[in-house]
């Protein structure tokens, strides 16, 4: 980690590094998952790669296969885990997309009837 690695700074890497706290639900060496401080739905959950990367297009060349899969098995473990009646994954990217943390993260939604489209 050298002084100017974004990673020092951004708040996702502080919570992988249990630097700040986090609600967490599932934590192993390739993903973090806690709960979103904003909850849009009864279950809100954000999965997080330990492997920091801004957004999807930067992991996806950053990361290893490894990396890429158990981020995606663990939306799905955790969507299967608490949707009773299906769930939903979101993944915001840049300003028209909505991203407000520049820590890749996939938003997993459950608990409520969701629409479409989003906003
Ligand atoms: P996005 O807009 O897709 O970048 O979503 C970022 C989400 O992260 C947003 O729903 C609020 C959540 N969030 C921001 N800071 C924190 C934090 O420190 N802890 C937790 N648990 N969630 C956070």
């Amino acid at each position: 980690m050298t002084m100017t690695d974004p990673s020092l700074q951004c708040i996702f890497c502080k919570i992988v590094r249990k630097e700040i706290p986090a609600n967490e639900v599932l934590r192993d060496a390739h993903v973090v998952a806690f709960r979103d401080l904003n909850p849009q739905a009864p279950t809100h959950i954000l999965v997080v790669p330990t492997l920091h990367a801004d957004h999807l297009s930067d992991f996806a060349s950053k990361a290893g296969g490894a990396q890429v899969t158990r981020f995606l098995l663990a939306a799905a473990e955790l969507g299967a885990q608490f949707g009773t009646d299906g769930y939903r994954v979101v993944m915001n990217e840049g300003p028209d997309g909505g991203q407000t943390v520049h820590h890749l993260h996939a938003h997993v939604l459950a608990g409520r009837r969701m629409s479409w489209p989003p906003g």
